[in-house]
């Protein structure tokens, strides 16, 4: 008889739309946890709920990522893989799910110390990968990715039961302030806004396209950008941000003739492993979010 595990962040389906505190830590760090990280940048991902690094990788390491997205792109059986995601209008390719399973070069980034180890150390354990995507946005198609908490999403549809998961992603191209780089609301992290609606089944197949459900509503948005503003990450390829599961984010699209192309690592506590969705019929497809948690 498996254990209903109780759910301190609901959603969705009729739940009463409101700002909740966050019930959980966002730096999991015992005291004195060593890692990559200084004290100063991890009280500063407490605050934020994100750290941004003007040069994480190497030029060199940069160049080969750029090499495989070229390959990536212009792989015809990869189009045509349900892991590819294309743009609504242009047609043009949006996103390559599970990156880290398809290409030496991203399984290589995922095991560096450089991104895995400030993931151990922020999240206080050891780590999996629940996600890996390329997002491209192309230049004049790329099109926008609505404000949305990850792990609204996270906990909703893949079942996981806290925010104790940290994305990196890492510019392959340059962010510009033009191009559709991402925004996030400092401090948002630390509440919990549940979404209206009810998830359709196999959601994914148009939300990973441009989602709906699973976005917060106006007042709630309003509040959160009111309270804590909203700051643009922008940095020349090789930068990264980390930044924590529960902020809230977007990007616009990308008019410019410039792609805003980086790589997102999404590494999730292997305490925090995956159980029922708690807003959804069905889990979603493994591509989208690992139930295997073999740990980095
Ligand atoms: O649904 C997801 O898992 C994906 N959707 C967005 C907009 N961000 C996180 C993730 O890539
Ligand atoms: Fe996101």
């Amino acid at each position: 008889m498996t254990t209903a595990v109780t759910d301190h962040y609901p959603t969705r389906n009729d739940v009463a739309i409101g700002i909740e505190p966050r019930r959980d830590p966002v730096v999991w760090t015992p005291d004195g946890n060593s890692g990559p990280l200084g004290p100063g940048d991890v009280s500063r991902f407490d605050a934020d709920g994100f750290l941004a690094v003007n040069t994480l990788l190497d030029p060199d390491v940069v160049a080969d990522l750029r090499n495989e997205l070229d390959n990536l792109r212009a792989d015809a059986a990869l189009a045509a893989d349900e892991r590819s995601i294309c743009e609504r209008d242009s047609g043009q390719i949006r996103s390559i799910f599970e990156v880290h399973r398809i290409s030496p070069a991203f399984a290589a980034l995922v095991a560096d110390p450089r991104l895995v180890g400030p993931a151990r150390q922020l999240l206080g354990s050891d780590v999996y990968v629940h996600q890996s995507r390329v997002n491209f946005k192309p230049g004049f198609n790329g099109r926008e990715f609505y404000w949305h908490s990850d792990f609204e999403t996270w906990h909703a549809e893949d079942g996981m039961p806290g925010p104790r998961a940290v994305s990196v992603s890492v510019a392959l191209t340059e962010n510009l302030d033009s191009n559709g780089s991402l925004m996030i609301m400092p401090g948002s992290h630390r509440w919990f806004v549940s979404c209206p609606g009810q998830t359709p089944p196999d959601h994914y197949r148009s939300s990973l396209k441009q989602q709906e459900i699973g976005t917060p509503d106006d007042g709630s948005l309003t509040w959160l950008a009111d309270q804590h503003g909203i700051r643009q990450i922008t940095g020349p390829a090789g930068s990264a941000v980390f930044f924590d599961s529960n902020c809230m984010h977007g990007s616009s699209s990308n008019i410019t003739p410039y792609p805003r192309s980086n790589v997102f690592i999404v590494y999730n506590s292997v305490q925090n492993t995956l159980v029922e969705p708690f807003g959804a019929d069905a889990p979603r497809p493994t591509f989208i979010a690992s139930r295997t948690f073999d740990p980095v």
